[in-house]
């Protein structure tokens, strides 16, 4: 088998819309990553993670460690660890709380979704060093399509200054302008779930808006996500004005305790991408049943295998599993469709920022068919790098100064005065 030749890592800045949430908005740009694995016979292995500087310069400094090594994903996690003790202890400690949307965030879950990128790079060399598709490496697919759901947002109709990216969307401020993106989400590709992203508005504003998506799609399923804004009081009350309506309720508020006690009080089932997001932090959620559905994703669980271990878990404990999405590119979207087609009882259609994301570093960005997308048994992740687009938004990442991913930041170009909101926001 041939060895690991050459890595490549590249930060790029991609284009993203105005989309709102509880820490703020979406700057015009958003940093990501694209790992390349090149082996000894030629063959290119993709993988692509968050761009944040801490994420970057912890790749950077771990890709040559990768050279002359076999095409293994073992040991990873444990060898990018390593390396964040060796290059990064000075520069950060442990406890790094990025008062983000995806639960606390150490150093030791950044240096997971970093390993997840040269992960999911080494499948995809090794997929096209043995002519095989990384479902085929992973175990085997159990379904052909892999279902997401249209990922609603509230959003301005553009960025603040002239010359920043546009599209065609308009403005989602009310229910209309939501039940109008749902349509063209659905008209458009197709998609027959919807998860309306919350902590925007006012809770009452929200659950009308949650309301009016179910009127206008009678039976299908509907989820809102306000990212852990709203006490365990309201969020019993969003709960109980959306009982009827909703397939699951989304961090409604903060922490497993919390997450624990509105549980206990709603027959909705509550899902989560923040209070489940390692595996330390499962046998508490567990314990006091806490989620009834966790979000994998692989970028921070660690890779594709870790989304199976994870998947084993919550089959044990009869908890339900499906993805999280933040914002990625096509190299992402498939990897996360090729572990998705391995995880047996995905009841749930998974979670992706696409359409929102309209440039790529693929030749042949995915297409929706029925809010689907087709499995490829074509070797490896079944795309291929364009090199020339994976140029041009470096060039871009070169001319900018943007190297983090800061919504409140965006936020305070339009109303100086933001912060992003303490626990609980309502
Ligand atoms: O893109 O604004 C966003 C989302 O809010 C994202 O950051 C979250 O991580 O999609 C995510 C979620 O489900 O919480
Ligand atoms: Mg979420």
């Amino acid at each position: 088998m041939s060895r690991i030749a050459e890595v490549r890592v590249t930060p790029i800045l991609i284009s993203d819309p105005p989309l709102l949430n509880l820490q703020g908005v979406h700057q015009p740009y958003t940093p990501r990553t694209i790992v390349e694995v090149i082996t000894e016979s030629g063959a290119v292995g993709l993988g692509e993670t968050y761009g944040d500087t801490d994420y970057l310069k912890l790749a950077e400094a771990f890709a040559p460690e990768l050279v002359g090594a076999e095409l293994v994903v073992n040991t990873l996690p444990a060898d990018v660890a390593r390396c964040l003790e060796r290059v990064g202890a000075e520069r950060v400690d442990n406890t790094v709380q990025a008062e983000g949307l995806r639960g606390s965030r150490t150093m030791t879950k950044i240096a997971l979704s970093v390993s997840s990128a040269f992960e999911v790079a080494i499948w995809d060399a090794l997929g096209h060093e043995l002519g095989l598709p990384v479902h085929a490496l992973l175990g085997g697919k159990v379904r052909d399509a892999v279902e997401y759901s249209a990922y609603l947002f509230y959003r301005w109709a553009e960025h603040p200054e002239p010359d920043e990216p546009k599209d065609d969307w308009g403005a989602a401020l009310d229910p209309e302008g939501v039940v109008a993106q749902a349509k063209r989400m659905s008209d458009d590709y197709g998609f027959s779930s919807f998860k309306l992203k919350g902590g925007v508005f006012e809770p009452k504003q929200e659950v009308a808006a949650a309301r009016a998506l179910a009127e206008a799609f009678p039976g299908q399923p509907v989820r809102l996500d306000p990212n852990g804004a709203w006490s365990v009081a309201t969020s019993l009350e969003v709960a109980a004005a959306l009982e009827d309506v909703l397939e699951y309720l989304e961090d409604p508020t903060t922490g497993t305790a919390n997450m624990a006690e509105v549980a206990r009080k709603t027959s909705l089932p509550l899902a989560t991408n923040m209070c489940v997001t390692a595996f330390d932090e499962v046998p508490e959620a567990f314990k006091t049943d806490a989620v009834q559905v966790v979000l994998s994703d692989h970028h921070y669980w660690g890779g594709l295998r870790a989304t199976q271990d994870l998947a084993a878990v919550c089959r044990t404990f009869g908890v339900g599993i499906s993805m999280h999405s933040n914002t990625h590119l096509g190299i992402s979207l498939a990897a996360m469709t090729q572990v998705a087609a391995t995880i047996p009882g995905l009841r749930y259609a998974c979670d992706t920022h696409r359409p929102w994301q309209t440039e790529d570093v693929i030749t042949q960005p995915h297409t929706f068919s029925g809010g689907k997308i087709a499995v490829p048994d074509t070797p490896g992740l079944g795309v291929e790098l364009d090199r020339e687009a994976l140029a041009k938004l470096h060039e871009r990442w070169q001319q900018s100064d943007v190297r983090r991913r800061d919504d409140a930041a965006a936020m305070r170009r339009v109303h100086p005065d933001f912060t992003a909101p303490k626990f609980p926001r309502w």
